[in-house]
């Protein structure tokens, strides 16, 4: 069942164009950062219970995915980390696909498996795990009614 609500943009301008340029072409164009795949996470705000939508690195294994709350190694995490916890219930596009999932934060060996899979994505976020104390946190989303 997609997320019924008003869509209102992030503050981020580069992620919200990227955003429109991404659905607007089907994932044709702007589904990458710096040659490295790039999807859209659809969240209810926490506390505007507006629909947000954040482009994120895609880290897949057998039909599921990992978001990373990383926001570049930020001393505190991405405001769509609270929508996550607030609201599990998520979409996500990979390129012409869009789908529902459940988010469920990682921790221990599944946590340790999926950062390694991140990295083989996005190396970048093993140094930014030097630039902040916080553990980046991960979530997986696993495919409802596929
Ligand atoms: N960010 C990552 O954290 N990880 C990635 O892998 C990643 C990849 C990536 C690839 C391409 C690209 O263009 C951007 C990429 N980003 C990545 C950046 C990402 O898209 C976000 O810009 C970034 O993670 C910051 O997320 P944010 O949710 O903090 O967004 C800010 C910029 C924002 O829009 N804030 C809004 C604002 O008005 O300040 C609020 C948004 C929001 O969800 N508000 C909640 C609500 O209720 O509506 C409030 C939630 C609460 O409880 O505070």
């Amino acid at each position: 069942m997609p997320l019924q609500a008003e869509y209102e943009q992030g503050t981020a301008d580069w992620a919200n164009q990227q955003v429109e340029r991404y659905e607007a072409t089907d994932g044709r164009e702007a589904n990458d950062l710096r040659g490295r795949p790039v999807i859209i996470l659809y969240t209810i705000g926490a506390k505007s219970g507006k629909l947000r939508k954040t482009p994120l690195m895609r880290v897949e294994h057998d039909g599921e995915y990992v978001v990373v709350a990383s926001k570049g190694g930020a001393e505190k995490n991405p405001t769509w980390y609270f929508n996550l916890k607030a609201n599990p219930h998520v979409e996500l596009r990979d390129l012409a696909e869009q789908h529902d999932y459940t988010a469920t934060e990682l921790e221990g060996e599944e946590y340790a498996t999926w950062w390694a899979r991140a990295l083989e994505t996005w190396p970048d976020y093993e140094s930014y795990t030097k630039k902040t104390d916080r553990t980046i946190p991960l979530f997986l989303l696993t495919p409802v009614g596929q």
